[in-house]
């Protein structure tokens, strides 16, 4: 796969859909210059999520992490480009919004570990494990950026 196809998971958290960053969040990835392939709003179930965060699961905030995570629904993503889930880490700041950095999604939007409003994959493998939990492979959009050589040198 070509170095600028890396792609990541990300997901507007519910706190994240009910305070109005869903457009915001979009923007920030837009405005890099990554590119959207695949975008779904729903309501998890609890049985995605316990998936989602099995790597968790001996962690005592991991049964709040869950119902937190399935208490309205979240705007799932997949977004694509040279070094994405690296550069998307930076974007959305530490896992800890009060060590997250103005500047950041965590740092500029959010308050408390449990309502950081933001998920992004934290390597390439467990993007394409997250990215097979939440999509189908139809469910992502094959097409070519017209900005792509404003973007990318080659
Ligand atoms: P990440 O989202 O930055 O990758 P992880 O360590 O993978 O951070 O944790 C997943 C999510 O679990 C965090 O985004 C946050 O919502 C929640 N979380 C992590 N640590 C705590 C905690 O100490 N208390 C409550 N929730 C936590
Ligand atoms: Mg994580």
């Amino acid at each position: 796969m070509a170095a600028n196809c890396e792609q990541t998971f990300i997901a507007v958290k519910p706190d994240g859909v009910q305070r109005g960053l869903i457009g915001e969040i979009i923007k920030r990835f837009e405005q890099k210059g990554f590119r959207l392939v695949a975008l779904k709003f729903q309501q998890a179930s609890k049985d995605l999520l316990k998936k989602h965060y099995s790597d968790l699961k001996d962690r005592p905030f991991y049964n709040g992490l869950v119902e937190y995570m399935c208490s309205g629904p979240v705007a799932a993503m997949v977004w694509e480009g040279l070094n994405v889930v690296k550069t998307g880490r930076v974007m959305l700041g530490e896992t800890n919004p009060a060590d997250s950095k103005p500047g950041t999604i965590r740092g500029d939007f959010c308050i408390q570990v449990g309502r950081n409003i933001i998920h992004g994959s934290d390597s390439v493998e467990s993007a394409k494990k997250e990215i097979a939990l939440w999509f189908k492979p139809e469910e992502l959009c094959a097409y070519k950026s017209c900005a792509h050589t404003w973007v990318y040198e080659d």
